[in-house]
């Protein structure tokens, strides 16, 4: 397993004391629970004043160029001294306490990558969710499995707007599960298998993890476009399959692809204070195995999505899509 593709920029305990006792004051006795989630994002853009300049520098250089590869990790941003409450138990779940100034925090990241939003057929249409284990979810293709592996996927590529960035930020580490990235940059196949990919001979069926009322079509698309430096991928271990049957050579491009993502993975278990953000366009994640207690104590990341372009933002008209 490779390095993970990224540049890594942590806070210093003290910094982090900082941010912490700072949103702290910004949220004052507000409960942030009870905010629209416009307002909730107005709050998260009057935090990013309060991190410090190099970190906010280092979002800037890779927004633009990513030079260190399409995957950050920024580190150390919880405090130490922090104490969570017990692990939520859905992703959908609301935060009290201290947990409500983590989600504040990571919104007050993400903020500067576009506009967090969520779709209303995720999760209750939450703005941060709760990537928790679920009892009885365990072998799912969703957040909530544990036991199971969570293959190959780009975050809801049935959908033209999927997100653009995604930002997971860790309160409680599990140290055997994983979280796995590969970049569309790294893939190499033969020059057929990647000209057979970038034709829309393939449709994608909507993640399970969405409640949605009716039948929703399967999207066409190619899995790789763009620019051959900087290719964008649509991929879905589960849910993506040539449109026709007897597209052999789609299909087997298909299976090259899965078994390159394999080789050029990388990996990196998710510790407390850890906030990992992914180009959702161009690259791939997975999770490994882990195994869930469901006493309190189990993995628990919080997520954000982010739409990076305003027009897109515009056209939904509101920051929870249906
Ligand atoms: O838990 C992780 O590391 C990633 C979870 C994930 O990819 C998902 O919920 O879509
Ligand atoms: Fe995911």
């Amino acid at each position: 397993m490779t390095k993970l593709p990224t540049t890594e920029a942590a806070l210093r305990q003290h910094e982090a004391e900082e941010v912490w006792a700072a949103i702290g004051r910004l949220v004052g006795d507000q409960d942030i629970e009870s905010l629209t989630p416009d307002e909730f994002v107005d709050l998260a853009l009057a935090a990013t004043p309060l991190f410090p300049a190099d970190l906010r520098r280092r979002i800037t250089e890779y927004r633009r160029y990513a030079p260190g590869g399409d995957v950050l990790l920024l580190r150390g941003l919880l405090p130490d001294s922090v104490a969570f409450p017990a692990t939520a138990s859905s992703p959908s779940q609301q935060h009290s306490g201290p947990a409500q100034r983590a989600a504040l925090l990571l919104a007050g990241v993400m903020v500067m990558f576009g506009e967090p939003f969520n779709y209303s057929t995720l999760y209750g249409g939450r703005l941060v969710q709760n990537m928790v284990p679920v009892p009885s979810m365990e072998f799912t293709q969703t957040s909530q499995s544990s036991t199971g592996m969570l293959d190959w996927h780009c975050e809801d590529s049935f959908r033209d707007d999927r997100c653009d960035y995604a930002g997971l930020l860790c309160l409680r580490g599990d140290p055997s599960g994983a979280s796995m990235y590969a970049q569309a940059k790294d893939v190499r196949l033969s020059a057929d298998a990647i000209a057979t990919l970038r034709e829309p001979r393939f449709h994608v069926r909507p993640d399970p993890a969405h409640v949605l009322s009716g039948d929703v079509q399967m999207r066409r698309i190619a899995i790789l476009s763009g620019s051959e430096s900087a290719p964008e991928i649509a991929y879905d271990t589960h849910h993506l399959a040539p449109i026709d049957d007897d597209d052999l050579e789609a299909a087997s491009a298909l299976r090259e692809l899965g078994a390159c993502l394999d080789k050029v993975a990388a990996s990196h278990v998710m510790e407390r204070g850890d906030l990992l953000i992914f180009d959702n366009k161009r690259v791939v994640h997975a999770r490994t195995p882990f195994d869930a207690r469901f006493d309190g104590t189990d993995r628990w990341l919080m997520r954000v999505m982010v739409c990076g372009s305003a027009l897109t933002f515009r056209r939904w008209g509101q920051r929870v899509p249906d």
